[in-house]
């Protein structure tokens, strides 16, 4: 291999470590909860009597994916809202609804109807 080609394999390799190394950061962007991208996934149903199950677990401090169906007309669960992430969805009657968040280091993220009657919670563990 003569200098010249030398000279561009070494820019070469550079280029592929920096454009990794910008991937790898988006990456880190995208799920600023964890290390882990990977959401852990959850599921609950709303009728008219409340969540099921009303309260679920995650690790804390990661992300997660959750699916919520809404099962009955009966009830007020067209809605759910997570107060302090600031999030509300419409729940449409038996479609999988899908709210990604990010677990606190601690405590629980609250979950409600619409008019903060039916309750349920992510346990951050
Ligand atoms: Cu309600």
């Amino acid at each position: 291999m003569n200098p010249t080609r030398f000279a561009a394999a070494l820019l070469l390799v550079a280029l592929a470590t920096a454009c990794e190394r910008s991937t790898t950061a988006t990456a880190q962007e995208a799920a600023p909860a964890g290390g882990s991208a990977t959401p852990t996934a959850l599921s609950v149903t709303v009728d008219g009597t409340g969540y099921h199950p009303s309260s679920v677990s995650a690790p804390a401090g990661r992300p997660v994916r959750l699916t919520i169906t809404r099962t009955s007309d009966e009830g007020c669960g067209q809605q759910v809202v997570f107060p302090s992430l600031n999030i509300r969805r419409d729940l449409p009657l038996n479609r999988e609804v899908v709210v990604d968040l990010s677990m606190p280091p601690s405590g629980s993220v609250a979950f409600t109807c619409g008019m903060d009657m039916l309750r349920g919670s992510i346990v951050a563990q």
